[in-house]
């Protein structure tokens, strides 16, 4: 662990602050937990395999490392490699598992609502609806030639909702939004048979291939977890991105707020956290409603305050501008607060020591899905069925609002909350850099080309308890800025950004290269984009094509100056959005650590060799420093093989040889 990472259990400051509570009021949090409880050495290096009853087999590194030939196997003969991969394939599975199943109850919520089964829920996006229709080849009109007319918006919703759903079932072919992928790329994966034939299919496949006794070769394991992997960023998670859009609304840029201070004294607190959108969606609508306001005031309340968590919190920002209370690490923290009248959650990313939390104070604790129950005995459970689904969000606006009086520990709410810009998609990055003549990326892969921008970057992820809250991602990003790199950003590395300043206009002064500065200050926009959640990670790999498709940047998204990372990830999800990036050509960097150290070779093939084959790699490294060089030595590697390494070197002359440039590549 770099040494400076390690030194605060945050870098946020409202954390810190409730961090003191808790210690004064003995609240043990995963900040103690972590200094308290160690990794297991064995896990920690993927070697560890238990997936039959005949282990746990236990394969560390020896002290001393190999020498000579490594002998190490387990019961059954599986070699380190052999373990790692399966152990690391199993977590794509989970991943991929998880932003599908979201994408299914997206789709099917979608479809009811065409139907005209969910009452609640109104098509916001029909504009986009069609788009993404003709890329699901469902038909958009009706007649021919001068008879051709737009088809009923009912009957293309409909069977968008129809065709969409059968992605999770469907056994062979491919799926859809594939065909999205640069065509270098999809040709790519046809020839290496890795183009998902369904999502279920693949996940199933995967936990099959990695029972005992199935795969043993790692790179035939590997070939798999791509598949399951594409299953989820070219498949299930796009498809929750695209109907969330057109059921939602899609967003624009818009304003909120961020950090624990959002939080309000004299109204009712509801912070919604998770992923799904549906019931977060409904929870706004309710809270809004003349009822609910007045029930507020009834009980005392000055109103209600809808705050957001987590990935469930990046959704209501990007479409309702509603604020966020924190991200992953925080989720404990903003109960301390005593200010929290309900914590409503549906699945994913939900500690399962907010319930022991919750016992000192007075907040209620609200499960809604019943795939994601809690066993404690405070938590209520309200379950949220689309079909009711405004009742269903009013009566647990009720719950908080009715718990609101039984406020009893010292309140304090940290001062903190920071001003940001969010809501950026492949449609609003493209109306702000691509200018509106042409209408297309054109002018972003001309700043590329230019110079001013040295390249792009994505950098997303969770926090991670084993290091330094919201540091590493900081850190690598300003890092990124000061080297003239824009930053796409999701997810927790989106809510650091938004708590230190860095999702503002503002910012590029402050923070960027004078390339990129320049470009920010003129077109209006922050250096770092918000593009939404986890499964909006599918926006990173659509802006990528569109990049490649503006031309001049090579033909394939490996041929960009662009790199990945997630300097604090943690979960399952995050293998599964790494693997997807690795197997489109990106090169993929993680902090923390990868479960692959305890089998040398298979780590190899990972962050080596695996290039050869996609185009893009996996690295990993501690000190976000090292991986800022790292992911910058990568882009002018690619700009030097685009043959536009001179150009960058140009960008600091004066105004004429600029305008030489511009000249030049016009
Ligand atoms: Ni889906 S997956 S901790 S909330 S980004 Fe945040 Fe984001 Fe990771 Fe979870």
């Amino acid at each position: 662990m770099a040494e400076e990472t390690k030194k605060v259990k945050s870098v946020d400051a409202a954390s810190n602050t409730m961090l003191e509570k808790a210690e004064k009021e003995g609240i043990s949090t995963i900040f103690d937990r972590a200094d308290k409880m160690k990794a297991c050495n064995i896990g920690e290096q993927g070697t560890c395999c238990k997936i039959c009853a005949q282990g746990p087999c236990r394969l560390p590194l020896p002290k001393k490392g190999i020498e000579g030939e490594d002998t190490r196997v387990g019961l059954c003969g599986a070699t380190p490699n052999t373990i790692a991969a399966r152990n690391f394939a199993r977590m794509v599975a989970a991943g991929s598992a998880s932003h599908s199943d979201h994408g299914r109850a997206v789709a099917e919520v979608f479809l009811a609502t065409a139907r005209g089964e969910a009452k609640d829920f109104k098509i916001q996006d029909t504009k986009k609806m069609v788009a993404v229709a003709k890329d699901f080849g469902v038909a958009v009109t009706v007649g021919e030639g001068d008879d051709e007319k737009p088809r009923d918006m009912t009957e293309i919703a409909i069977e968008l909702g129809e065709k969409a759903l059968a992605q999770w079932g469907q056994q062979e072919g491919e799926v859809p939004l594939a065909k999205r992928a640069p065509k270098a790329r999809y040709d790519l994966w046809k020839k290496l048979d890795v183009i998902p034939r369904g999502i279920d299919r693949e996940v199933v496949e995967l936990m099959h291939r990695t029972h005992m006794g199935v795969d043993q070769d790692y790179e035939n394991i590997i070939l798999q977890s791509t598949r399951a992997a594409l299953a989820d960023g070219w498949a299930g998670a796009m498809t929750s991105t695209e109907l969330q859009d057109i059921l939602f609304g899609s967003p624009v840029p818009v304003h909120g707020e961020i950090n624990l201070g959002v939080l309000k004294d004299d109204e009712v607190n509801i912070i919604v956290h998770g992923h799904e959108p549906l019931l977060s969606e409904m929870l706004v609508v309710a809270s809004r409603t003349p009822e609910m306001q007045e029930l507020a005031k009834a009980k005392g309340a000055k109103g209600i305050n809808l705050a957001g968590m987590c990935c469930t919190a990046n959704e209501i920002l990007m479409r309702h501008g509603m604020p966020i209370a924190g991200n992953y690490l925080q989720q404990e923290l903003a109960i301390i607060t005593g200010a929290v009248d309900a914590m409503v959650v549906d699945v994913q990313c939900i500690m399962e020591n907010i319930a022991n939390v919750a016992k000192c104070y007075h907040t209620k604790v609200i499960t809604t899905n019943v795939r994601a129950k809690m066993e404690e005995p405070n938590v209520v459970h309200v379950q949220f069925d689309e079909h009711h689904a405004l009742d269903n969000a009013k009566q647990i606006v009720t719950e908080a609002i009715d718990n609101y009086k039984n406020r009893r520990s010292e309140v304090l709410i940290p001062d903190e909350k920071a001003t940001m810009v969010a809501g950026f998609t492949l449609e609003s990055i493209e109306y702000h850099l691509g200018g509106s003549f042409r209408g297309t990326y054109f002018t972003l892969n001309d700043n590329i080309i230019n110079g001013r921008i040295r390249g792009i970057a994505g950098v997303v992820g969770c926090n991670n308890a084993r290091t330094s809250h919201d540091s590493s991602h900081l850190v690598l990003v300003k890092e990124l800025l000061k080297n003239d790199v824009i930053v796409l950003t999701t997810g927790c590395n989106a809510m650091a950004c938004g708590k230190a300043g860095l999702l503002t206009p503002e910012a590029a002064k402050e923070f960027c290269g004078p390339g990129l500065k320049e470009i920010c200050e003129t077109v209006g926009i922050p250096p770092v984009l918000h593009l939404g959640s986890c499964v909006d990670n599918s926006r990173i790999l659509t802006a990528a094509t569109a990049v490649v498709n503006a031309g001049g940047l090579g033909n394939d998204i490996s041929d960009l100056p662009a790199a990945g990372a997630a300097p604090e990830w943690m979960s399952e999800k995050a293998i599964a959005i790494g693997q997807y990036f690795v197997a489109s050509g990106v090169y993929t960097l993680f902090g923390v650590g990868l479960p692959v150290t305890g089998a040398p070779v298979f780590q190899d093939y990972l962050f080596n060799k695996i290039e050869d084959t996609f185009g893009g790699k996996w690295d990993v490294s501690d000190d976000p420093m090292v991986i800022a060089q790292k992911m910058i030595d990568h882009i002018d590697k690619k700009r030097k093989e685009l043959g536009i390494d001179k150009a960058r070197e140009r960008v600091l002359f004066d105004m004429e040889a600029r305008r030489q440039i511009d000249e030049d590549v016009a």
